[in-house]
């Protein structure tokens, strides 16, 4: 009974033993088994990640193109078209250059065909209202005067010019000196075509406008001598004789 007993004990603590070594890979492979599930989880979470940026990405834009949309449809601004003049402005939309950078964000384009001429206001902001200006001040001017050059893009036959400025006293935008006009058919060769004194002094929003026999021209010069302070435009205009 004795030898029955031990074997009987024997063969417990084996079957246990075969047990528990059984067990054991299937308790290791459960981390494995987690681990390696858990890979294709982070990979789906990064492509959502990378989708819902991309999405993002597209929404913005969508959203920057109404934005842009919307802005261009506020430009509700008066044309600096005369119908007096009987040429074409052939300074429409043309390159331009200047003798500085902007002077504190008065920054209005001077070849866009808008002259926000119906009221003077300071205002450095396109959707602020009707005036919106290009600024010199002795930050952007070269020996006192204000240099614009524009390129026709060809040789062309001009009679007219005008430049569109303000004054506003009271915000020391204060009336150009003089105005001097020349022309060149290469850049470099100036040839004066006109110039005109001081004009209206008093608060307000005018143009100065030239006119003189036609001229071939490509390059067209305007120079706006500064008095202290401020002096503002916002649109040069140039005629064709034809
Ligand atoms: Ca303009």
């Amino acid at each position: 009974m004795k030898r029955i007993a031990l074997l009987l004990a024997v063969l417990m603590i084996l079957s246990v033993a075969l047990l528990a070594s059984c067990s054991k890979p299937a308790e290791e492979s459960k981390p494995a088994e987690s681990t390696a599930e858990s890979k294709p989880a982070e990979e789906s979470k990064e492509e959502s990640k990378e989708e819902s940026k991309e999405e993002s990405k597209e929404e913005s834009k969508e959203e920057s193109k109404e934005e842009s949309k919307e802005e261009s449809s506020e430009a509700d601004v008066p044309s600096a078209a005369d119908p007096d003049v009987s040429g074409t402005n052939v300074a429409l939309n043309k390159n331009y250059t200047l003798s500085g950078d902007v002077a504190s964000g008065y920054n209005a384009k001077l070849t866009d065909g808008k002259a926000y001429d119906t009221e003077v206001t300071n205002t450095a902001d396109p959707d602020d209202g009707l005036c919106y200006w290009w600024g010199f001040n002795s930050t952007n001017t070269v020996d006192g005067f204000g240099v614009v050059t524009i390129d026709l893009g060809e040789a062309t036959s001009i009679n007219t010019i005008r430049v569109h400025h303000g004054v506003l006293d009271g915000w020391a935008v204060m009336p150009w000196k003089s105005f001097r006009f020349s022309v060149s058919t290469d850049g470099a060769n100036f040839t004066a075509v006109a110039s005109l004194p001081q004009g209206e002094t008093a608060d307000g929003c005018y143009w100065a406008e030239a006119g003189f026999e036609a001229v071939e021209a490509r390059y067209v010069k305007v120079e706006l001598e500064l008095s202290p302070a401020w002096g503002f435009i916002n649109e040069i205009e140039v005629y064709s004789a034809d």
